[in-house]
């Protein structure tokens, strides 16, 4: 049975992958910080799911988390390098350095972690193995709030394209998954656990679902092993690319 090695599994695109994946017959490792609800997953998918908490913040829990994994959960055959956040909405200057910290820890270096830690077993997998890393239309589109949070995901569409590139010729493939606005946790980790704001943000559009996610990372995952998707940019059909504002002089 393939395994899948999925970072930010206790929730949104990560959880909704984790589930796709196990009905279909791959074994799941799935890894976040809260470890109710890794059990939980663990709980529905009986002998599918390993649970394995790990903070993506500390590179010493992320090797032991992979470190530990039993003999049956390896090779891997797909790491979904999705676990990340944003934090803050405000503009410039009114940020924290804090929250910027935090997101560069997770997005970036998180990701790193993950990626070197997980590559050994990737490289034992052979043919059709793939790392799907989670960016961000935030990465490309630049809007008021997005400043470091959008940086962070320049970052994984960056190093996606030059970690293919190393990989060249290997069985790896690499491919950024590049969403707009879905409805997760997301907003309310954003705006720091207010769920009004959370409802607000999605009232009148139908957004992207962790589910849509899920379906592609499945689609991304299972091409043939001589398909390398590079990119995969998605929107719900409300949002729209149009994102340049005029700044006038009142
Ligand atoms: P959720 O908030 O629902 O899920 C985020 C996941 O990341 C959780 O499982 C959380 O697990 C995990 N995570 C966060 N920090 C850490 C950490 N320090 N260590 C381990 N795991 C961590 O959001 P989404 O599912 O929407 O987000 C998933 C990814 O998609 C993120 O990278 C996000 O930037 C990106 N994205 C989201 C979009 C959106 O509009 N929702 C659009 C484009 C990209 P736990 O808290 O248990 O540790
Ligand atoms: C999250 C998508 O557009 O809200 O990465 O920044 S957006």
């Amino acid at each position: 049975m393939p395994v899948i090695f999925v970072t930010g599994a206790t929730s949104g695109f990560g959880a909704a992958t984790a589930r796709l994946f196990a009905k279909n017959g791959w074994k799941v490792v799935a890894t976040g910080r809260r470890q109710e609800r890794l059990d939980a997953l663990a709980a529905e998918f009986p002998g599918l799911v390993h649970p394995a908490r790990l903070d993506l913040t500390d590179k010493a829990s992320v090797e032991a988390a992979v470190a530990a994994l039993p003999a049956d959960f390896q090779p891997i055959m797909c790491l979904f390098n999705n676990g990340g956040l944003a934090l803050g909405s405000n503009p410039i200057p009114n940020t924290r350095f804090e929250d910027w910290e935090r997101m560069i820890d997770t997005n970036i270096k998180g990701l790193l972690y993950a990626t070197m830690a997980v590559l050994p077993l990737l490289k034992a997998a052979g043919k059709g193995a793939s790392i799907v890393n989670v960016g961000s239309i935030a990465g490309r589109l630049a809007y008021p709030g997005g400043n470091v949070y959008g940086a962070t995901k320049a970052f994984v569409h960056n190093f996606s394209e030059n970690l293919r590139t190393d990989l060249g010729g290997g069985d790896i493939r690499v491919t950024g998954l590049e969403p707009g606005m879905a409805k997760s946790e997301f907003t309310t980790v954003r705006t720091y656990g207010d769920a009004e704001a959370n409802e607000k943000f999605y009232e009148g559009v139908e957004p992207i679902l962790p589910e849509n996610i899920a379906d592609m990372v499945w689609f991304i995952a299972n091409q043939p092993p001589h398909i390398n998707i590079n990119f995969l940019e998605v929107m719900c059909t409300a949002q729209i690319p149009a994102r340049t504002n005029i700044v006038r002089k009142s």
